[in-house]
């Protein structure tokens, strides 16, 4: 364990989050930063140092904590009185059909979506991963690994800028010294970055790179037998200069988990959507259809309209799920209070 304190600058702490904080808050606790998840427990850093933390079953019925989660900690008791609300969660849901949704990192600035130069690189999940970088407010860098291995990483270069003009691209060798220099320009003091993408594509390598063996919570790490990092639990590590960095396990049942606003991945989808005679239209030979007509003349890739289709479709899902999970914990809570009001009037009272 360090004994080494941050403040709360050096843990990317924003003015916003003290607004969710009352003078009763300060006075009761401090905020934290949780920097590691693990089976045995969770790691808050602040500038008493890195503490395990308690987690009353109050707080973890609201939300399961993520690596990067800012918490209030209760003065001398290490305990979690409460989340401070969240700038922006990754999360995934759980393959099989219940949608349960497991939090990933939280309150990040840049989102790394890794890819590498051959197989894996795959147009319809970098516009899944995108969207939701998006959706939670955080910037998307494309991360093109394995270019020393490539023989046309041009080619791969151009086809995420066909996904998304807007997004920045860095094509890389992640087993070299110099990896860590070409991420350098989101790795400013004080900024909390995360990898994501399948297994295998060199976020560890990628992380490893970037952190150069600093690390705050030895004891409890899952190191392999080199004692190399390695992702089997969550956690955030230091990055010299000043910034956090978060590995994530390949995710491949990733979903989107909320109601994703897609346009800022489908811009050119949406437009030509917005081109159709009906408002409704489900370009499915609707008359007037403009997306039939993008798709009939090569406007439009068929791949990427089919993908928007899948992701706008669970997007809703996603956010249908979360409406009724809101009103089933909603009848749960009226029907409580009716019960307790039956037995206060059995009672008499
Ligand atoms: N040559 C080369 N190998 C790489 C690159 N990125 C990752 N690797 C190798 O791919 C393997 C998997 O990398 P790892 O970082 O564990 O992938 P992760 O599952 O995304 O964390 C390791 O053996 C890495 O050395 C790259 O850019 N170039
Ligand atoms: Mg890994």
């Amino acid at each position: 364990m360090s004994f080494h304190g941050y403040s709360l600058d050096q843990l990317d702490w924003r003015p916003d989050y003290a607004r969710s904080l009352t003078l009763e808050d300060f006075e009761a606790g401090f905020p934290a930063r949780v920097v590691a998840v693990h089976r045995s427990g969770v790691v808050t850093l602040s500038a008493r140092g890195a503490i395990p933390v308690v987690v009353p079953p109050s707080v973890h019925a609201e939300a399961s904590l993520a690596v990067g989660d800012w918490v209030l900690v209760e003065h001398d008791a290490d305990r979690v009185l409460r989340l401070v609300p969240r700038q922006g969660l990754i999360e995934r849901i759980a393959a099989g059909g219940d949608h349960r949704r497991q939090a990933i990192a939280a309150n990040l600035d840049t989102l790394f979506v890794v890819t590498s130069c051959n197989t894996d690189f795959n147009a319809s999940r970098l516009e899944r991963y995108l969207a939701l970088a998006f959706d939670v407010g955080v910037e998307p860098v494309v991360v093109l690994t394995r270019a020393d291995l490539c023989e046309d990483v041009a080619t791969y270069v151009d086809a995420v800028i066909a996904v998304s003009p807007h997004v920045a691209v860095v094509a890389l060798d992640a087993t070299a010294p110099a990896a860590a220099e070409r991420l350098a320009p989101w790795m400013g003091a004080g900024r909390t970055v995360a990898f994501v993408g399948s297994s295998g594509v060199g976020k560890s390598t990628l992380t490893n790179r970037l952190i150069d063996g600093a690390q705050l919570t030895g004891g409890i790490r899952e190191d392999d037998a080199r004692g190399r990092h390695t992702t089997t639990a969550r956690e955030m590590f230091p990055v010299p200069g000043g910034a956090w960095v978060i590995d994530t396990p390949g995710m491949r049942e990733l979903r989107l988990a909320a109601a994703a606003p897609l346009e800022a991945v489908f811009d050119d989808v949406e437009t030509i959507a917005a081109g159709c005679r009906f408002r409704d239209c489900r370009h499915e030979g609707d008359n007037g259809c403009a997306v039939r007509q993008a798709l009939d003349d090569g406007r439009l890739d068929e791949r990427r309209f089919t993908n928007y289709r899948k992701l706008r479709r669970e997007s809703e899902e996603a956010g249908r799920s979360e409406w009724e999970r809101r009103e089933r914990s909603r009848q749960f809570g009226s029907q409580a209070k009716q019960v307790m009001q039956d037995k206060r009037n059995r009672q008499g009272r």
